[in-house]
């Protein structure tokens, strides 16, 4: 089963997505998310000109060794955009092997380890009134877990938030990344921010009860100090994790956070590697996992450090926003079903649009994702309708404080 062609597709159906295709000589395809918000092109030319020259020819079977080719081949080690292009390559050919099978992926991940995978979806609010309508729309949803971010007073925009929040059944539209040639620019305060938070979680368990898993973002805005307060005066609404309470690459900043508060904590959204989370772990200093497959290397290296992970007891949480194609959300599923220490996933549903784009398999009932039974990924990429929708610049915002300092975003 030697790869025949490996060709990169970027395509902009709301929002910018890279994908990686290998056909192999008898016909078989595969698919590979490697979606850099914000950095797209870093990892499309990286894929096209340093990867998929070297691809062609070699045995799409070998997942592992074309891993550490890619990997200690390069020299240069790690990094946003290497894990990238190294996971859509890596997600690719488990696609092809899996489709050779004729088997959906989990079932060469070791076979379902439960039904379904717990998703939480995204509420949020510019106030409490509103935030409580968005709950209200999400369970109509069906979702069984939520995040709760919130407007604060006297900042105009705020991380989580959208413009408009999902009420009557609507989709939660947020996407941070805005078109344009510039990125935005935020205003943060985070003693407002600390000063307001509390409250609002105090309303939400008083409309909703004990019993609803809430989950919020404080997005690395916070120093440890201020993260180690804001854990402690949320313990009384027993979260289910408070997430990047502190800039990513910095972890030993979580020792001083873990040792004021019993609030539950998540990180790694930014990371890209399991030597990101080596102290996290053997120290038991976190309780999930936030990696992407798309930004980690892919099912080969999510399933290591998951497994890792599993020897502390800390469970997955792995990143599922919009900017992870459904490509790169599949790959998530399918370890989401198969490992023993699944936590939740995180699901924003894609827009109509990116669906028309990728044709995907995955069913979301009773608040749990299944990645389906179709051999593979499950996911076809509509090469027509990609065509339509070409790359257009888009940045994530740039945050500062009140006197215009730079920011954590
Ligand atoms: O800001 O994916 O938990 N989810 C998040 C996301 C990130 C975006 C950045 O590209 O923090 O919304
Ligand atoms: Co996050």
């Amino acid at each position: 089963m030697k790869i025949q062609s490996a060709e990169t597709i970027v395509t902009s159906p709301g929002r910018n997505f890279v994908t990686l295709r290998i056909t192999t000589e008898d016909g078989l395809t595969g698919l590979g998310d490697a979606t850099l918000n914000g950095r797209e092109l870093a990892v499309e030319a990286y894929l096209r000109e340093h990867v998929a020259p070297l691809l062609l020819g070699r045995d799409a079977g070998r997942i592992e060794d074309t891993w550490q080719y890619l990997y200690r081949g390069a020299y240069w080690r790690r990094g946003p955009v290497t894990m990238a292009a190294i996971a859509a390559v890596d997600m690719a050919l488990w696609d092809i092997k899996a489709k050779a099978a004729g088997m959906p992926l989990y079932q060469l991940l070791g076979g379902a380890s439960r039904r379904g995978a717990l998703a939480y979806g995204h509420a949020s609010g510019r106030d409490v009134p509103e935030l409580l309508d968005s709950i209200r729309a999400h369970l109509d949803l069906g979702y069984r877990a939520i995040r709760v971010q919130t407007g604060i007073p006297g900042l105009d925009s705020v991380y989580g938030v959208a413009s408009s929040p999902a009420g009557g059944g609507e989709r939660y539209d947020y996407e941070p990344a805005q078109r344009g040639a510039l990125p935005a620019e935020e205003t943060w305060d985070t003693r407002a921010y600390l000063r307001h938070v509390p409250g609002v979680f105090e309303a939400v368990r008083a409309e909703f009860g004990p019993e609803l898993p809430l989950l919020h973002d404080g997005h690395h805005r916070m120093t440890p100090i201020q993260a180690a307060r804001l854990g402690k005066a949320l313990e009384p609404y027993d979260l289910f994790w408070l997430e990047d309470a502190t800039p990513g690459e910095d972890q030993a900043a979580l020792r001083l956070i873990r040792q004021h508060t019993t609030t539950p904590l998540a990180i790694g959204e930014v990371f890209n590697s399991v030597h990101d989370y080596t102290t996290l772990l053997s120290e038991r200093l976190i309780d999930y996992v936030r990696s992407a497959v798309t930004h980690t290397g892919g099912v080969t290296a999510m399933k290591k450090l998951l497994d890792l992970a599993g020897v502390y007891g800390v469970k997955s949480g792995m990143h599922g926003p919009t900017d992870i194609s459904p490509v790169g959300m599949a790959a998530a599923l399918h370890l989401d079903l198969a490992i023993h220490n699944f936590g939740i996933q995180e699901y924003m549903r894609h827009s109509p649009r990116t669906l028309e784009v990728f044709e995907t398999s995955y069913t979301f009932e009773e608040g749990l994702l299944h990645p389906s039974d179709t051999p593979g990924l499950g996911v076809t990429l509509n090469t027509e309708a990609a065509a339509a929708f070409p790359y257009s610049a888009a940045y994530l915002p740039v945050n500062r404080l009140t006197d215009g300092t730079v920011h954590d975003w």
